[in-house]
């Protein structure tokens, strides 16, 4: 039996939660177009015949502007740290450039293999991936380079297997069942979130953020906090149309999370400069 933990770097956007999502087989992280969609260090759990691969999903790496990109990235430096590898993932619709470099310098200087998934070949020539997988290899000493498409699942399998044989021998630390180390209540939020990220354009999902207050056998009690006033309004939309919409689209997957109905009840809320506040992001596991 092999088992350990692989930290999954990257910019902001490239599809990191996507491929966390397609290694374990499962919606662990929620996903989005929107960069900084991850906030949390979010443990994806993916099981073979013979290993245990626990995956680190984590924010995209970037300039702290206020306390909680401050905090989210700290999450990233220190989850480093007592990794047996590390999944650096690049974008390869987009250029192979400095920020990628930053995040090399690094990532290459741990100390434990390094392996880079080219994602996002799907729809892409191939004269274009050889070309970006050859910039890709320029970055660093990598174990291995995989062309994947998280979104179809092309090669996939074979970058799971590579991650796997980089495992050393040890028991698993999580039971065959458990996908994620989210709490359920911070999952229910999540899904919240992700669905307001979908009907949100701008700065709007950045000031967006969703707390569970209640969750019994029949009912979840949610609040979407917004940081204006003007934010709270369009959150809510006209009649309350746009806060209906994000509860008609995650109460199907919390239903199935919980396994059975549930009562969905979102109250929108301002509370300005959330961003900046130690407390409530300490509550909210940031
Ligand atoms: N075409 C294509 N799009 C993808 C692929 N993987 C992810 N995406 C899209 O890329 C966007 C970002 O995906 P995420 O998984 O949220 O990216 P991330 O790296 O986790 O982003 P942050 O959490 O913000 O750092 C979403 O719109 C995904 O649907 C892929 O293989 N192909
Ligand atoms: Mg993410």
């Amino acid at each position: 039996m092999r088992s350990g933990f692989v930290a999954v770097a990257g910019r902001p956007n490239v599809g990191k939660s996507t491929l966390v999502n397609a290694l374990t087989g499962g919606k662990v992280a929620i996903v989005s177009d929107k960069p900084q969609t991850t906030r949390h260090r979010i443990h994806g759990i993916a099981n073979g015949d013979d290993y245990q691969l626990v995956l680190a999903d984590l924010p995209g790496f970037q300039r702290p502007l206020d306390a909680m990109t401050e905090r989210m990235q700290r999450t990233v430096d220190r989850s480093f740290d007592e990794v047996d590898a590390v999944l650096f993932v690049l974008s390869a619709r987009e250029r192979i450039g400095a920020g990628d470099r930053f995040i090399a310098d690094r990532v290459f200087s741990r100390g434990v293999p390094v392996v880079i998934a080219l994602n996002k070949v799907d729809r892409l020539k191939p004269g274009h991936i050889a070309t970006q997988m050859a910039t890709a290899a320029k970055l660093g000493e990598f174990h291995a380079l995989h062309p994947v498409s998280a979104k179809t699942g092309d090669g996939v399998e074979a970058l799971r297997g590579d991650l796997a044989s980089l495992l050393p021998e040890g028991p698993a630390y999580f039971p065959p069942e458990q996908r994620t180390n989210l709490p359920l209540e911070l999952q229910i939020a999540e899904l919240v979130r992700e669905k307001a990220l979908q009907l949100t354009r701008e700065e709007l999902p950045h000031a967006i953020t969703v707390e569970v207050e209640e969750l019994t056998d029949k009912a979840v009690r949610a609040t979407i906090y917004v940081e204006t006033d003007s934010q709270k309004q369009i959150v809510i939309g006209r009649g309350g149309s746009v806060v209906k919409e994000i509860g008609t689209r995650a109460r199907p997957e919390i239903e199935a999370l919980l396994g059975h109905p549930v009562y969905l009840d979102l109250q929108v809320k301002a509370r300005p400069r959330w961003r900046r506040d130690e407390t409530l992001l300490e509550r909210l596991g940031i």
